[in-house]
């Protein structure tokens, strides 16, 4: 008999979660996680996120390097790649990057004394990095696209209302730019009222992939459940969609179910600074049907799992909007 296509059964976690922990980065570190991997020439890159955590001190948040030959054994380099820069950034975080010919374009949070703002910035060697566009406030969670479509860059991005309020919407956005600094043409893609696990707020993930059926894009959703015992009260978890190759603010179809989902089986879920968040930032095509989805794991640890492209597709197909 043949299995059904299910999101539980089309995503296979790695035996070998957690790729990356505090242990393996070379400063001081208290939690890595939400970190963006890419493929290059000769292996894999992650950019990540680092906290470090030193009560009374306010958290410091900025990004570090990792380099791997087959993208699951990981060395961080000793220097940090991005700090946050004079008075305007206070901490940088959730990093996303996208390989655009020979440009790895960075787009992060950064926590400004006027509230979220979006930093997007452009390396070719992960050694020096050029900024480019900081948002106005309240941006979050922005993600390029890995061609110009119609002639201009284009990025997924997630307006953040700072004091949160149910009723103010959460929503996955998109807009332009002919240069990566100047940005416009805002659509709205997705909202949150239409993702039923997402009820609290959704956003956009990792670098879409292109397929011959439209680019397939991974999101977040959030949402709010009993706390558990050390208060934490959010689920995240992980949803696909295929959007239009020429006109991405059009959806072609989206599961309705999470792909990714904390799971009791898996304790890198379940345990950590936060349980139960899955926070996908990367979707890299392994060139032989499949992909590698990176995700943050309870906020404490980087996880991978695996899927065949085509059956992302066929979930998303099912449900043609
Ligand atoms: C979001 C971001 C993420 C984090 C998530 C769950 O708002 O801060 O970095 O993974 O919350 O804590």
């Amino acid at each position: 008999m043949t299995n059904t296509l299910t999101p539980r059964n089309a995503v296979r976690r790695f035996a070998g979660n957690p790729v990356l922990t505090a242990s393996d980065v070379p400063y001081e570190c208290t939690r890595v996680y939400n970190s963006a991997a890419v493929k290059t020439d000769d292996g894999y890159v992650m950019v990540l996120r680092i906290d470090v955590i030193k009560p009374p001190e306010r958290p410091y948040l900025f990004l570090g390097l990792a380099r791997s030959a087959d993208g699951i054994h990981w060395t961080v380099s000793k220097k940090p790649l991005l700090l946050p820069e004079g008075a305007e950034e206070r901490a940088i975080y959730d990093p996303r990057v996208t390989r655009i010919g020979d440009d790895y374009v960075i787009c992060y949070a950064a926590d400004t004394s006027v509230g979220i703002r979006l930093g997007v910035a452009v390396t070719r060697d992960f050694e020096h990095v050029e900024r480019k566009h900081l948002s106005a406030p309240d941006n979050r969670n922005a993600v390029l696209f890995p061609e110009k479509i119609n002639g201009l860059y284009c990025r997924l991005d997630r307006p953040f209302a700072r004091i949160y309020e149910q009723t103010r919407p959460y929503d996955l956005w998109l807009s332009y730019s002919p240069d990566l600094e100047f940005w416009g043409r805002h659509e709205l893609v997705l909202r949150w009222q239409d993702v039923t696990w997402g009820s609290h707020k959704i956003g956009p993930a990792a670098p879409p992939l292109r397929t011959p059926a439209g680019w397939l894009t991974l999101f977040h959703g959030a949402e709010l459940r009993t706390p558990g015992p050390d208060g934490w009260a959010k689920t995240y978890r992980a949803g696909v969609m295929l959007l239009d190759l020429k006109n991405p603010a059009r959806i072609l179809g989206r599961c309705p179910d999470p792909i990714l989902e904390p799971e009791d089986a898996f304790s890198y879920e379940n345990e950590g600074y936060r349980p139960k968040v899955i926070f996908p930032t990367g979707l890299i095509d392994m060139g032989d049907g499949t992909c590698r989805i990176y995700y943050g794991a309870s906020d404490t640890v980087m996880a991978m799992a695996t899927a065949r492209i085509d059956d992302l597709i066929a979930l998303c197909r099912k449900n043609t909007l």
